[in-house]
This record gives structure tokens, sequence and C-alpha cells, in this order.
């Protein structure tokens, strides 16, 4: 079995520097733990010079040490992921409840005392793997599960729902979504016209494109985010019982999302803010954790429904089929590396334990095969699965043989069963093995879509009739910016028809907001949208939000002179609420405080804009706030965080920053003055969130 890592390190070692002839540095060491070495383990006396003939001389070709470092430097580069490239995981377990032997008789959701680790990378689906993090775009949502049977992958998204319902449609997807193959731009992007032309000519994606403009597209964190299995999958019991579910993931603090000029500016300010906020959280000791549920069903059910749960664009509503928690995942450690580990993690829905199985969801089918012929490429060997991050943590053995990079040295005479040679060797596990769940199948050969995929527009209306006024308001400001985006007249037109079947109040918001009224092309749906569907309230974000700081970030901008008591308290209160305050000064050397003591600041005002943070403080000094005053940052500052609706305290002395910005402080009650240092009420205020009052008057 491979090891888990091999990089553990030697204690510091004593290390001397000395300057070289060409006045290099050269830093060493006596002790042989440390030293420097080829690949083969060859000690090396000089690491700063080439082999050359003179010293001002050609270098040799000799020089195998040279070669050996730039050759491996040059092939340091593997494909990244043809989608999801870029990406962020960290380390934890899993942890089941009790009682979830009756669906299922997969052991580590059974066993409640048991530990599963698992490894958990979330990603952006279309951007290239050095692309932001904070695009409007699906976010995955995959975890491997290293369970005693073997590894499972639940390899899902943060939207419940998927833009096709055939896999073959699934290069043309992508195609659509990436920069376009002429002009390669734009990046990380879908509001330009190759997608908008193939989505708005596949009806079958309205659904998904209602989430995809909602905020769920723009997670204010990944330890904020939810994922969802997407396809009906089987559980299976001891007794060979078969439930249908859907899986869930729920976010311990809650799911939050940006706002999209925030997200942009983000986008700017800290390119990578999601992995950042995952890194700080984790190593902080903050470990985010998440719920796993299963929406549970049988086949009778499934029949009443008046949707196709083999269709991957249709979700359950929770008000017909409540979520059941199976367990919990706790992240408690950054990977040591991140290519060794992230980057190389390989992920396949077609990794199962005995207890879950498969669906006939023709999407799914199309993953089964395309995450591993992937990986053949991506990591160059059919022995990727050797790798630490990919191997079982369970014993594995089989015939498979050789290859590139097999690492694995398996001494039996026999590579093939049955045999009689080696008693040792393999053998079946009959029932105890992974058995498919026996259904029930015959059919024509032929390519169609069954007649119960073709309603495209209902679900999309409950999506949106489920919407808060505010979450509405940004659903049609999204579709405003992304076709505003696409320079085909008749795409825009389309994809207005296509609306008008969801719902004319928002393609009528939409079209408004192009300037386009009455523009939208008629189109005949299939199947016409039924608009008396019952709303479902859970799909909404924002009707019932946990009033909660915990896990969120506070800028706290302060100034010499900066009363010492208030950002004392600020940073007891707030970590007392499982946040953080960060301390924003003019320059990153800090301040010196109303005490006369210096603090150091963790971020400077012009690299830190307010939309990184979820809450701001302004509490500079009388003499501080002169200065800010007549630094666009500072005014930026707080404006942009009363555009973004968050909560804003400050002291006295900030006001002349108000009367700067042009902010009426008695705007509304997110503006919150801190009154001889109680720092209680913006704290409190702090756990609205957002003011979404405010957003009609900014924006
Ligand atoms: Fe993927 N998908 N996908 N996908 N997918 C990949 O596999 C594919 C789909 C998802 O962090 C690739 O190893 C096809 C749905 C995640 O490493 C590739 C179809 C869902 C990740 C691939 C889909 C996903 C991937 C690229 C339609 C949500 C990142 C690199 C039939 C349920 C995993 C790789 C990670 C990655 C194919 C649709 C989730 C090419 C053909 C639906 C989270 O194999």
């Amino acid at each position: 079995m491979a090891k888990a890592s091999n990089t553990a390190k030697p204690a510091a070692a004593e290390v001397n520097e000395l300057i070289g002839n060409g006045g290099e540095l050269h830093q060493q060491t006596s002790d042989p733990a440390h030293w420097l070495t080829t690949n083969q383990g060859l000690p090396i006396a000089d690491d700063q010079n080439s082999l050359k003939a003179g010293d001002r001389g050609p270098t040799l070709l000799e020089d195998f040490h040279l070669r050996e470092k730039i050759t491996h430097f040059d092939h340091e580069r593997i494909p990244e992921r043809v989608v999801h490239a870029r990406g962020y995981g960290a380390h934890g377990y899993f942890q089941a409840y009790e009682g979830n032997d009756e669906l299922t008789k997969a052991a580590f959701l059974c066993d409640s005392k048991v530990k599963t680790p698992v490894f958990c990378r979330f990603s952006t689906v279309a951007g290239s793997e050095g692309s932001v993090d904070t695009p409007r775009d699906v976010r995955g949502f995959a975890v491997k599960f290293y369970t005693s049977q073997g590894n499972y992958d639940l390899v899902g998204n943060n939207i419940p729902v998927f833009f096709i319902q055939d896999a073959i449609k699934f290069p043309d997807l992508i195609h659509a979504v990436k920069p376009e193959p002429d002009r390669a731009f734009p990046q990380a992007a879908s509001a330009h016209d190759t997608f908008w032309d193939f989505v708005s000519l596949t009806p079958e994606s309205t659904h998904m494109l209602m989430w995809a403009m909602s905020d769920r597209a723009i997670p204010r964190s990944l330890r904020m985010m939810e994922g969802f299995g997407v396809h009906t999958f089987r559980l299976i019991n001891a007794k060979g019982k078969a439930t249908l579910v859907k899986f869930h993931w729920r976010p311990k603090l809650g799911t939050f999302s940006l706002i999209w000029d925030e997200a942009v500016a983000i986008a700017g300010a800290d390119a990578d803010f999601h992995r950042r906020d995952l890194w700080d959280a984790i190593q902080g000791g903050d470990f985010p954790e998440w719920e796993l549920s299963v929406q549970a069903f049988d086949e009778k059910q499934a029949a009443k429904f008046d949707f196709d749960v083999l269709d991957p664009t249709k979700l359950i509503p929770e008000e017909i089929v409540p979520l059941r928690p199976l367990g919990k995942m706790v992240l408690n450690r950054m990977p040591d590396n991140f290519f060794a580990e992230t980057e190389q993690v390989a992920f396949c829905p077609a990794n199962l334990v005995p207890g879950i199985d498969l669906s006939e969801d023709p999407l799914l089918q199309g993953r089964l095969f395309s995450y591993l012929d992937t990986q053949l490429s991506r990591l160059g060997s059919a022995n990727f699965q050797e790798i630490p991050i990919n191997a079982a943590k369970c014993p594995w053995q089989n015939m498979q043989r050789d290859g590139h990079m097999r690492m694995r040295v398996d001494p039996s005479r026999t590579s093939y069963e049955p045999n009689s040679l080696d008693m040792a060797a393999p053998r079946e596990a009959g029932a105890a093995g992974f058995e498919s769940f026996a259904v029930p199948t015959e059919g024509t050969k032929l390519r169609q879509r069954p007649e119960s995929f073709a309603d495209h527009y209902t679900q999309a209306h409950l999506f949106y009739k489920s919407m808060t006024e505010t979450e509405q308001r940004h659903i049609v400001a999204a579709f405003a910016f992304e076709l505003g985006k696409c320079k085909e007249v008749k795409v825009r037109t389309r994809m207005l028809g296509r609306l008008e079947h969801v719902d004319p109040e928002l393609a009528k918001s939409v079209a408004d907001k192009l300037g386009m009224p009455g523009q939208a092309d008629k189109i005949d749906p299939a199947v016409p949208t039924n608009f008396k569907v019952k709303p479902s309230p859970a799909l909404s974000q924002y009707r019932d939000p946990p009033q909660t700081i915990a896990g969120k970030k506070i800028g706290l901008l302060v100034t010499d002179g900066s009363e010492a008591r208030l950002i004392d308290a600020l940073i007891r209160k707030t970590k007392a609420e499982k946040a953080k305050v960060e301390l924003v000064a003019p320059k990153i050397g800090g301040i010196t405080d109303s005490e006369g003591v210096h603090r150091d600041a963790d971020q400077f005002l012009a690299g830190a804009p307010s939309a990184v943070f979820d809450a701001v403080c302004l509490a500079p000094s009388a003499d501080g706030v002169k200065g800010l005053v007549k630094f666009a940052a500072a005014v930026d500052w707080l404006r942009m965080a009363f555009a973004h609706l968050k909560i804003v305290g400050y002291v006295d002395e900030a006001v002349p920053l108000f009367d700067a910005a042009h902010i009426d402080r008695n705007a509304d009650d997110g503006l919150v003055e801190l009154k001889n240092g109680k720092v209680t009420d913006f704290i409190e205020a702090a756990k609205r969130h957002r003011i979404w009052e405010r957003e009609p008057k900014v924006r």
C-alpha cells in the first residue's frame, strides 16, 4: 500500500552562511539529514553555480546536476482539469449519526463511532487554474471518503440541478462557456455570446440558468456553501432493499453569498479570496462543518412526482421530501502540498461502496466513463490510484499489473485468477463485495429523450417564485448583466423569449434593464409552464438566514490614536462570537493606539477594500480622520461598504468620513454608532449580515 506521506521533516539543522567568490550566498550544513541531494541521493556541494569551462566560460553538458534540476522543472506542469481546473481542498473526517442502517449497509454511514477520513475539493467550473475565486459560476463540491470498504466519491456541485439532461451534450456546454476559441476570452465567465447562444438554444438548461444567475453562483465562502449530489442515487440496506436518494450538504455556518459588485471588486483585490478564507479558517483552528442529509423516497413516490427523478435538471422540493440527516463532515487539516494532494486528487462518481448505487440518470451514466478517462490524460498513467491522495486507506489488491509509474511491488507468481499456484492470491468476495442493484431493464435501442424530461420551465418558475424580492432583483440584474455582454442581438432576444416561459414579469424586467422591451422571440415550449406550481420557501437563501457572525470577518479601520479600549473590546467580543477582526491601517507598519501602544496592522487600507469584509467598523482618532478624508481609499472604503449593504459601525470621530463619502449617518439602522466604546450594538447588527432594504436606494 502506498505510504500516506514521505515528507516528514528532520528537526532544524545548524546552517552556516558563506559568501562565495561571485558574491552569492551559500547556506551549508554539516548535518547529513539536511543535505540537499540529487534525485539519486547524491549530496550536492554547490547549488548556486553550474559547471563551466572557466568561471566566465560556457556551461558543460557534463553538468548532470544542472540537467536533472532543469529537466524536472521543465516537466512540473500537468494538464489542468478540463473543467473545475481551479480548486482548493482540505482534509477532514466524516462521522455518521446513528440509525442509518435502515437505509444503507455502507459501513461508513452505519457506524457512528468511526471517523472516516475525507478529502474535499471545492472548485469553480469554467475558469482555468490561474483564474480568480469569485466569478459567477457553479462551484464543485467533491468529497472522497476513505472508507473501510474502499474509496467512495460524492462528486457534487453547490447547485442541485444541472444544465443538461444527457452526457452527450457536456462537451458542447463546456465549449460554449469556456473562452471563445478564436479569441481566447473571456476567462472564467459565462457572460459572452457563445454561452448564451448555446443555452438559449437548449431549453433544458433554463432551470439551472435561474440558479446560476442567482446569488448561489457567487458564494461568500467555500465554508458557507451547500453541496448537492444532483442526481438521484440508490442506497441499499443489508436486506437488499433499495431507497432512492438525493444527497445534500448543509454548512453549519449557513449559506451566504456575495453581492455581484462585491465579487467583482474582490476579484481585483484578492484573486484568492476563497482559498485564503479556507486556509485562514482551518489554520486558525476554526474547522468548517457540513451536515450530510438525504431526501429519501421510493419508486412509488417517484412515480407520483410531476417530474422524472432521473432528470438532473429537476429537484425535489424539501416541502415534499424533507431532508434526513446522515452525519457530519469536518474539515480540519490543509494539505501539506497543494500539487501532490489538491491537484492530483482524482474523483470519480463510479467510486462506490456496497450500500450505495447509481441510478439510470443519463447524465450520471456518462460521468461514470468520463472521470476515469480524464485522469488517464491528466495524471498520465493507469496507476494514478497509487498516488497517496488517491490511494484507498483499506487494503486493496487485484490482478492489475505494470504500466507507467507502477509503485506497488506485487511479489506473487500469479497475476491472473482463478489460479491454483498461489493460494494467498486475492479472490472474489461474493455477497460481501459490491453488487449492482438488480434494476429490471428492457427496451429498444434508440436515441431519444423520454417525454417525462420535457417540461423545462415549471421548475425554473418554481425557483423564481420561491425567491424573496431581493433574490429576484439579483436574478434580474444577473440576466441583464450577462445578456448585456452578448453582442449578438439574436442571442438576447432568443433568451428573452425563453424567460417569458419562466416568468413573464422576470422577462419584462430583464428586457427593460437591457433597454429591449417587447423584443422577446416567440418560442413554443414542448410543455407549457405550470405557473400554479406551489413555491418552495426552502429554496430561498435569504428568507430565513441564520443571525450570526460566526466564521465572518470584520474590518476595523484604525489610525494613530485610535481608542485602545474599543479595539480590544471589538476583538474580544467578536472572538466570542467565533468571528474575526482584522485591523486595517493606512500603512502596514501599523499604528500607535490611544495608550501609546504599537499595534501591527493586518492589512493596509489601499490593499484591503471593504469588499473583503463582512462588516466594517470605522474607529479613527480625531487627528487620524483628517488624513483619511483626503485619502480616496479611505472614503471608498466607507462608500463601498455602504453600497454593499454592510453593517457599518463608527465612532464619533469618523463622522467627517461620512461627509466625505456623502453618506447620511442616519440612512438606516445598519449604520451603528459605537457610543462610549460599546461594541455590542454593532455586533448584534452585524448578525443581520446585510441591510437588504438599502439596496433599492443605492443601486
Ligand atoms: Fe464533472 N467532470 N462532468 N460534473 N465534475 C470533471 O473530471 C463530466 C457534472 C464535478 O475537484 C472532470 O477529474 C461530464 C455534474 C466536479 O477534481 C471530467 C459531465 C456534476 C468536478 C468531468 C459532468 C459534476 C468535476 C474534469 C456530464 C455535479 C471536479 C476533471 C455528463 C453533480 C472534481 C476530472 C475535482 C470534474 C466530466 C457533469 C461535478 C471531465 C462528462 C452534473 C465537482 O471528468
